[in-house]
């Protein structure tokens, strides 16, 4: 049984959403913004970070795409990847580090944005060129679903397309923004929104309706 240390709408909810599409055995366990930053998380989890997934044996696994590697891997018949050690699986774990290394990553840059500048000004331009950086790698996206989709492994669903869907949820400056733009993208979107198993899910972290993410980000 995992243990799914689990915050609204924040890097969880793909994990949440993968767990709930492979039917694995999970205590989903929700915590505050403010419990995660507390040093008995931190001793859970040293990145003191969402998403964490506790193991059975009592470890904790951190980084989602470490833990949506792992899961799919750990339970290869619910066909949430491409198989194991093919091409395609190749191209998968491509498409997995890259939207969590630079769109994650970036989009948690330009959320803590405020930390590494002197004063408002500074904040703002920062954010134009991180946004504008993530634009890119969204076209990236966009223009894989138009060539090859509907899904990010094509004809195939996968753990992919979670992990696109929660990055799209952050959509700057707003979900339906991105979607004007990428109407791929917006596709995606409806689509794993219309899978069965996730309604609840997403019901539960206040995304199942477009825009229902809410930033925190100062600005
Ligand atoms: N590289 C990490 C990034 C995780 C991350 O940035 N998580 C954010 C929430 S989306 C977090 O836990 N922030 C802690 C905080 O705000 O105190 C991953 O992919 O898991």
């Amino acid at each position: 049984m995992y243990k799914l240390y689990n915050v609204k709408t924040w890097g969880s909810l793909a994990i949440h959403c993968l767990l709930e599409e492979m039917a694995a055995p999970y205590t989903n366990i929700w915590m505050t913004p403010e419990q995660v930053r507390e040093p008995e998380f931190r001793a859970l989890s040293p990145l003191g970070m969402i998403p964490a997934l506790g193991l059975a044996d009592g470890r904790t696994l951190y980084e989602s795409a470490a833990i949506v590697s792992f899961l799919v891997a750990a339970h290869p018949d619910k066909r949430m990847s491409p198989e194991l050690g093919s091409p395609d699986y190749g191209e998968f774990m491509s498409l997995l580090q890259f939207m969590s290394t630079e769109i994650y990553g970036f989009s948690s840059f330009a959320y803590f944005a405020s930390e590494h500048v002197k004063n408002a000004d500074e904040r703002g331009a920062l954010k134009t060129k991180i946004h504008q950086q993530i634009d890119g790698y969204w076209l990236m996206i966009e223009r894989r679903l138009a060539d090859s989709g509907p899904w990010l492994m094509g004809r195939e669903f996968s753990a992919l397309d979670l992990y696109a869907f929660m990055l799209s949820i952050w959509g700057a400056p707003t979900e339906q923004a991105l979607h004007a733009k990428y109407p791929e993208v917006a596709k995606l979107g409806a689509a794993v929104r219309a899978r069965p198993k996730l309604k609840a899910v997403l019901e539960s972290h206040g995304v199942f309706q477009t825009g229902g993410y809410v930033s925190s980000d100062l600005g």
